[in-house]
């Protein structure tokens, strides 16, 4: 074999092996190729095994081409090694287009919602939001209030004692009484809060959210009470809701009215959920009664006010065209996100 045949042979070997290098597709492919090429069995030792059959001249020179050729070998080996790693790690990298994984997010609770929304008319008139204790005494849940010593509500099948002369308030108006003892009028509140009554059926639960307003001032008449009672059902229900007062009974306000508005459903037309009337009872009021000034420390004839309540599930049941009270507080998640 001559010098160049033999260095042709080993330019046509490498030229096959850096082909089978780059054609490998993975890290296997390309250790298969070296085994093929380089291996110590491989198409690279066989030939050398040739340079014996060479003229002795001849061997320096066809020994430094196979060197060269091991070398140059080597080294693309050695890149489309890494050619093919730096594949892998792309492919195994975080795909920072993928969507993140959801977080559950919880919501306010529609009657804390409902209540929030109710007290920020009435600041909005002017009124500041005021909160008490919900276990009371018999002088602010009932005495204060002019409550008859023998009024239905306080019987223990009414209301809920926790011994010692202590109740559960079963109105918020406790907090007015508080207020009104301890600072001299002008009083412009809306209380909001707990209240709890020995009630436990399809419309009634044990706890229930109030809020009861009041306003003492020079002069307050009952125009005043209508008017802000018109402006809370135009801004709570819509603009321009009708709203109508029947005489009524409350031991703390004299004269005292149940406030019906137009049918949210049918707008007056009548129908079930007004039962025929076209109208709908949504709060109670009055003009406090000269009795609680007494117990209070305030001069019935430099003051007079009028006071009004309202239960929230009912508040919330009418806006949202709900029929039962008993959902608010089950604790039933599906339920509570249809209002998010
Ligand atoms: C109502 C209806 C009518 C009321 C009275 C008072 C006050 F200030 F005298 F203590 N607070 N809330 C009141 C009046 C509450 O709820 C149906």
């Amino acid at each position: 074999m001559g010098k160049q045949e033999f260095i042709g042979e080993l330019g046509a070997l490498q030229e096959e092996a850096l082909k089978a290098f780059l054609d490998a597709k993975d890290e296997a492919a390309l250790e298969a190729a070296r085994v093929r090429f380089l291996g110590a069995k491989g198409l690279l030792p066989g030939i050398s095994k040739k340079m014996g059959a060479l003229d002795k001249d001849a061997r320096p020179e066809a020994g430094r081409a196979l060197n060269e050729a091991k070398g140059r070998l080597a080294s693309a080996l050695n890149d489309r090694l890494a050619e093919l790693k730096g594949a892998a790690l792309k492919r195994d990298a975080i795909d920072v287009t993928l969507p993140g994984r959801p977080v559950p997010l919880g919501s306010r609770h529609l009657i804390a919602r409902t209540s929030a929304e109710i007290c920020a008319i009435f600041a909005r008139m002017g009124l500041s939001i005021t909160e008490g204790p919900e276990v009371e005494s018999d002088w602010y849940n009932f005495e204060a209030l002019n409550f008859p010593p023998d009024h239905p509500s306080r019987d223990m099948q009414q209301s809920l004692f926790v011994g010692d002369g202590l109740l559960l308030r079963t109105h918020t108006s406790c907090v007015q009484i508080r207020v009104m003892e301890s600072q001299p009028p002008p009083v412009w509140i809306v209380v909001p809060g707990k209240t709890y009554r020995r009630d436990d059926d399809l419309t009634h639960s044990p706890m229930f959210n109030q809020i009861e307003g009041l306003v003492v001032d020079k002069g307050i008449t009952m125009a005043d009470l209508k008017g802000v009672l018109q402006r809370f059902v135009d801004e709570y229900f819509a603009e321009g809701t009708k709203i109508r007062l029947r005489p009524s009974f409350f031991p703390f306000t004299e004269p005292s009215a149940e406030v019906d508005i137009g049918c949210v459903s049918c707008g007056g037309k009548g129908c079930r959920l007004c039962k025929g009337t076209g109208w709908l009872e949504v709060l109670g009021c009055g003009m406090v009664n000269p009795a609680l000034y007494h117990n209070v420390g305030y001069d019935p004839s430099e003051v007079s006010g009028f006071a009004f309540g309202m239960g929230v599930d009912r508040m919330a049941m009418l806006k949202y065209k709900l029929d039962a009270i008993g959902r608010f507080y089950s604790g039933d998640a599906r339920f509570l996100r249809q209002f998010p």
